[in-house]
């Protein structure tokens, strides 16, 4: 990674939910990039680094762009690509569909425990009162998604858009990880409608180890 790359790179393993989320939008909006795997098992090199020194994925390079925060990266795709069916213009739209990209990053905080538990550590490490306390925790934030999607198809409002972006790859592995799960009826339909997006299929709906 010596020089900036020519075209829309992608750096980041595949079965991170912050790097399925960029990789996801790039095949919605037909963009030609290219992915290097890096993280995790990859591990990181120093020229990595010396532009995210935060030690996480993903990143994109961008002709002069250098960007890490997967949801900064999302908003930047669809301001630069995306055009208004992505990125409304009228602040109001906008904002609306925008919060649930931050609500995500809550919501994350509370499936992480049994995601890493259920995909990633062995059974006998681990601490079940938290998996059962955060489920819960998960499943209280999946209620006040439901209402909203009960009066309107998308979390970005009448249209798919990128506020559904960052909530569908977290929705998959709630829906893949096998515990019980109380029913929330509006987001098992948004859910449906969002594993026939081919991209979504295609990129996000990988084995969670
Ligand atoms: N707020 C950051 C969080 C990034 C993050 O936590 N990424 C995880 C993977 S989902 C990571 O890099 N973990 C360490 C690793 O893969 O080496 C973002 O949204 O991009």
């Amino acid at each position: 990674m010596a020089a900036a790359e020519p075209f829309f790179t992608i750096w980041g393993r595949l079965n991170s939910h912050n790097v399925k989320k960029v990789v996801w939008f790039a095949e919605e909006l037909r963009l030609a990039y290219r992915r290097h795997d890096i993280g995790g098992a990859f591990g990181y090199t120093d020229a990595y680094l010396a532009r995210n020194p935060n030690r996480l994925v993903p990143m994109i390079e961008d002709g002069k762009i250098v960007l890490w925060e997967s949801n900064a990266i999302l908003r930047y795709m669809a301001a630069e690509y995306g055009g208004p069916a992505w990125f409304p213009a009228d602040p109001i739209d906008r904002a609306l569909a925008d919060r649930w990209m931050d609500w995500q990053i809550t919501y994350a905080d509370a499936q992480r425990e049994p995601f890493l538990a259920f995909a990633r550590t062995p059974e006998d490490q681990w601490d079940y009162d938290a998996i059962a306390r955060r489920i819960n925790q998960c499943a209280q934030h999946l209620k006040v998604m439901d209402t909203y999607l009960g009066e309107r198809p998308w979390l970005s409002g009448s249209q798919f858009g990128i506020g559904d972006i960052p909530m569908g790859v977290y929705a998959y592995t709630w829906f893949s990880l096998p515990f019980d799960k109380p029913e929330f009826p509006a987001v098992a339909d948004w859910y449906a409608r969002i594993r026939e997006r081919p991209g979504f299929a295609d990129k996000v709906m990988i084995p969670l180890t």
